[in-house]
């Protein structure tokens, strides 16, 4: 068997580079933030996949029902021919592994390339796949999706980009429309673009997902913390911040922070930074968007994509949007 390609987008080099630049920024601003990529690092991924069990956490189990019911429409949907799908934020890839399943039951499962910006996570997921598909070729991409669409592999049948789990509503308005116009233009007329989305809800719901009893998505939280203890020699006492969640109605957002217990002086040795919080005060650590079937259907249209299919599970929890560029 072939080994898989791996496209290295983004070497140890950038990844420094970008947590330097972007931890001096945030913790220098007012009010402080960090950026969400920052949480993934091994332990973050898997606190990540430990939060996907909690039972609060929704969203995982209703995408892929979703996905798993819907697989051979969207299959379907994408045309008669051969299929070459690449997944973006892929994780472990296992939502997508149903419209895999169906693609390649029907021969048209052409290629399949895990992207994201976790390189242990795309090597996994090679690993693993290569003996599921030995028919399809497989190749993963180590980059950052907001930096490196151009890199998306350029196959001759219809590519089928996936952005699962909600990870579209961790960025900000104006760069969900950088995303899309940035997608738009690594993607040629009649791919597609497979898209899973929050939906907003009652936020009692929505805010549990994000204050889960076991405290995941709190250690989940406070991990850029540790990321930046290991990576930039910083001094965080992790357990002096508390995870906030704070659900916006009007931006239908929920806001993720790291509340200061007590006033702290924090070293961040590595970068030559001396940081002091005061007690109370919060570092913004990430949102995430809940949406409505229209307004992200306007959005999609407005990037020059034409909405093509669009399913959710009997509750309306999560949605799976299709759409096609033209
Ligand atoms: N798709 C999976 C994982 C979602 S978690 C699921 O639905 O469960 C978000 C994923 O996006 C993580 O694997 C993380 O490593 C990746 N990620 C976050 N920011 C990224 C970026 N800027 N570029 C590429 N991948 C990123
Ligand atoms: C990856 N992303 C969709 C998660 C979310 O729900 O916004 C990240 C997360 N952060 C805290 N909990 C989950």
């Amino acid at each position: 068997m072939p080994q898989p390609e791996l496209r290295i987008c983004l070497d140890d080099g950038d990844l420094d580079a970008s947590l330097r630049l972007d931890t001096r920024v945030g913790l220098t601003s007012h009010p402080k933030h960090l950026p969400m990529r920052l949480h993934y690092d091994g332990r973050g991924s898997a606190l990540f996949g430990e939060l996907t069990r909690q039972p609060e956490y929704y969203q995982t189990r209703s995408e892929r029902a979703v996905l798993r019911d819907r697989a051979g429409q969207i299959a379907a949907a994408l045309g008669a021919g051969p299929v070459s799908v690449i997944e973006l934020g892929a994780g472990r890839a296992e939502k997508i592994r149903p419209v895999l399943d169906a693609l390649a039951a029907a021969g048209r499962l052409d290629a399949f390339w895990p992207f994201d910006v976790a390189a242990g996570e795309v090597r996994d997921v090679l690993l693993e796949l290569a003996e599921v598909y030995p028919d399809a070729y497989l190749g993963g991409i180590v980059g950052d999706f907001t930096r490196h669409l151009a890199h998306l592999p350029d196959h001759h049948d219809t590519r089928l980009v996936a952005f699962l789990g909600g990870t579209f509503g961790n960025f900000t308005a104006p760069e969900r429309a950088q995303f899309l116009r940035d997608l738009r233009e690594a993607v040629r007329p009649g791919d597609r673009f497979l898209l899973g989305a929050d939906l907003v809800k009652d936020p009692a719901v929505i805010l549990a997902a994000y204050n889960d009893a076991a405290g995941v998505t709190a250690e989940f939280n406070r991990n850029v913390l540790h990321v930046l203890n290991h990576r930039l020699d910083a001094d965080f006492a992790p357990h002096h911040f508390e995870h906030v969640a704070v659900w916006d109605a009007g931006a239908a957002t929920v806001d993720m922070r790291l509340r200061a217990l007590k006033p702290m002086a924090v070293d961040v040795a590595g970068l030559g930074l001396d940081v002091a919080f005061d007690a109370g005060e919060e570092v913004r650590t990430g949102i995430s968007v809940k949406f409505r079937r229209a307004e992200l259907e306007e959005d999609l249209r407005t990037a020059g994509f034409a909405p093509s299919g669009y399913w959710t599970d009997g509750r309306g929890s999560m949605g799976v949007f299709l759409a096609e560029a033209v």
